[in-house]
């Protein structure tokens, strides 16, 4: 077949501005691949010389990502720096991505309507999550994003840029709920005002690290962050299960080792879906929890401080009341933000979030046993 085909046709001749291979020919087949809320990503198959290929195309979302070539320097700076960390291993490809370049050199082709896209090496042989599927699984995800913090401590100067300004500011997130609730733009508020109440209840959570300002301020080192820990942003290797490859790099920037720590309890210490409606499903595992807490420290026990160390115990319910918060901002702003696949998807997403807020705070007092233990 010499023409794309499947329901993304137009990618082909995206895929053809890309360097890929001496005689690449034609882009065979491509097929939305994934579920990031940000993005469209593509799973590409092509055959160069014969050979059956893939790559992952991706299409920038330039509304979320508002200066993509600083974004794309971030980018290229942590993915070399990542590769030179693994000089010499012979996994070196499968350990971290590989940003495949254009045509011309660039990191980045415009296309005929002015759409960014990118192009990654495919990570054969492995897999992702969307949600949890046991302790060893949450174990290993977790070292993988310990291990990613570790390498990239290293990062020579200078600072990276912030890709997208006060990103884990809870307090500003804060303060654009309040003024979506006063705009009531999509005409919502009134379908939101449990939601709503549950976060003014708990409006001293943003502050817990930041008090009002920058996390520059908030005595806990700054570090090289991933900050979009989500269990399906690593890659697991297919024979062993082992968490090969940390992904989706757009938002690693300076952070706090919390903010990471808060995603993966988020995400992984909780087998339901992030939108799923079962409230009663919505709770955390404890035995989850102390995998999630053994494996990041068993990467990052090493350079961790012990200030640090114990900003995890309250780090997954910042980071999910967090998200919460922006769910329900965009809810009230009419889905401007993440995609959504039904009506009131992102009204769903909070209430999740806010469920498992809910669960970590019953369960304060083991989760600070479990830190104890496990520093
Ligand atoms: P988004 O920002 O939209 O979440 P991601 O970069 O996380 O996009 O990619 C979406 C999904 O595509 C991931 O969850 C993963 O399953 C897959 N993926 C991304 N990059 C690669 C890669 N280089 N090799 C294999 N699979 C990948
Ligand atoms: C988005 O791109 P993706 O789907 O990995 C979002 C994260 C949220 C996450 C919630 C740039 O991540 O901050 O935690 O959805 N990314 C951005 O699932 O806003
Ligand atoms: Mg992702």
């Amino acid at each position: 077949m010499n023409s794309p085909r499947g329901p993304e046709a137009g990618v082909g001749a995206v895929v053809r501005a890309f360097a890929i291979g001496g005689d690449f020919g034609e882009a065979l087949c491509a097929e939305p691949y994934g579920n990031g809320h940000i993005h469209d990503t593509y799973r590409v198959f092509f055959a160069p010389a014969g050979s059956p290929a893939r790559l992952i195309l991706q299409r920038i979302n330039t509304q979320v990502f508002r200066n993509p070539d600083v974004l794309m320097e971030n980018v290229a700076r942590v993915t070399a720096h990542l590769a030179a960390q693994l000089a010499g291993s012979p996994e070196r490809d499968r350990r971290a991505l590989t940003l495949i370049p254009t045509r011309t050199g660039g990191a980045l082709h415009t296309d005929a309507e002015g759409n960014l896209w990118r192009a990654w090496r495919f990570i054969d042989a492995a897999f992702s999550r969307d949600q949890i599927e046991s302790p060893g699984q949450a174990f290993e995800a977790a070292r993988a994003f310990g291990l990613f913090q570790q390498q990239l401590a290293t990062l020579p100067a200078p600072r990276l840029h912030d890709t997208i300004p006060d990103f884990h500011s809870t307090p500003k997130r804060y303060a654009a709920l309040e003024e979506a609730i006063a705009r009531d733009a999509a005409g919502r508020v009134r379908t939101a005002q449990t939601e709503i109440a549950f976060a003014r209840a708990r409006q001293s959570i943003s502050g817990v690290f930041l008090g009002a300002g920058p996390h520059a301020g908030s005595g806990l080192p700054e570090r090289v962050t991933h900050n979009d820990t989500k269990c399906n942003n690593v890659l697991f290797d297919e024979r062993s299960g082992e968490a090969i490859c940390v992904i989706d790099l757009d938002t690693v920037m300076p952070g706090l080792a919390a903010y990471d720590f808060g995603d993966m309890v988020r995400t992984m210490t909780c087998p339901a879906a992030e939108d799923e409606t079962d409230l009663a499903r919505v709770r955390v595992h404890l035995p989850l929890f102390e995998a999630v807490a053994r494996g990041y420290l068993s990467a990052a026990g090493s350079f961790l401080t012990p200030a640090e160390k114990d900003s995890l115990a309250i780090a997954g319910k910042l980071i999910t009341f967090e998200l919460a918060l922006r769910f329900l901002t965009d809810y009230l702003n009419g889905d401007t933000y993440f995609k959504v696949h039904r009506p009131a998807h992102n009204l769903d997403r909070c209430r999740a979030q806010f469920a498992l807020v809910a669960s970590l705070e019953e369960q304060q007092a083991p989760i600070d046993q479990v830190i104890r233990s496990a520093r």
